[in-house]
């Protein structure tokens, strides 16, 4: 049985996520929990410096469309070891379903976020020296075994709350559902661009 669910087929009705279908046919009777309980997820945003928030603001702004709350942390790995670690490890508790770091240069943060907490922790590197973000993306990456984040691009702020946005969406139908209406709605304007792009192309020619 193929179960069609809103936003989870490709337009002309080949299913994109038949996998997540069949994951979600065992609890689908769970929805409307799903809808509740969204509004109470939340992903903290933890930050080297305020100096960070620039890059930031599309995280945060991609986690409230996706209808995520956030809390914004300025907290330094460095300079505040102590807040970091008072504030990641309760994070659980308070109810956050991941953690986004954020930091630049010698960015040690999302590792030392990552060591005190077992939820999902999402890094991303911030372009703040000379060095153009490089340094902060292998400080970040590579992690030593055992102890993961999951590293966005240089700046990657966007992706990081999507990825966020994904984390939640493998316990929550509701998510999943605005996940796919959202790489839908990417995928026309993609169509749009090339119209757009062919017919400037038959100007030329
Ligand atoms: C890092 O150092 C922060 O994450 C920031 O990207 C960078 C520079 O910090 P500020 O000197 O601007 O406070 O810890």
């Amino acid at each position: 049985m193929t179960l069609e669910l809103p936003g989870l087929a490709e337009p002309e009705g080949k299913p994109r996520y038949r996998g997540l279908e069949s994951r979600y046919l065992g609890f689908l009777s769970a929805f409307g929990k799903d809808e509740e309980a969204m509004a109470k997820m939340k992903v903290a945003i933890i930050m080297g410096s305020d100096s960070d928030l620039p890059v930031m603001e599309p995280a945060i702004k991609t986690l409230a469309e996706f209808g995520i709350g956030s809390e914004v942390v300025v907290a330094s790995a460095h300079r505040t070891p102590d807040k970091v670690h008072n504030f990641v490890a309760s994070a659980a508790e308070q109810g956050f379903s991941a953690i986004i770091a954020a930091a630049g240069a010698a960015a040690h943060l999302p590792g030392v976020v990552a060591s005190f907490t077992v939820l999902p922790v999402i890094g991303v590197p911030v372009n703040s020296t000379s060095l153009g973000g490089l340094d902060a993306l292998l400080s970040i990456v590579q992690m030593p075994s055992g102890v993961p984040v999951a590293t966005m691009a240089i700046n990657g702020a966007k992706n990081a709350a999507i990825f966020a946005a994904q984390i939640i969406a493998t316990g929550n139908l509701e998510m999943a559902k605005r996940l796919s209406d959202y790489r839908q709605k990417m995928a026309a304007e993609v169509e749009a661009k090339a119209a757009k792009v062919e017919k400037s192309l038959k100007s030329i020619v």
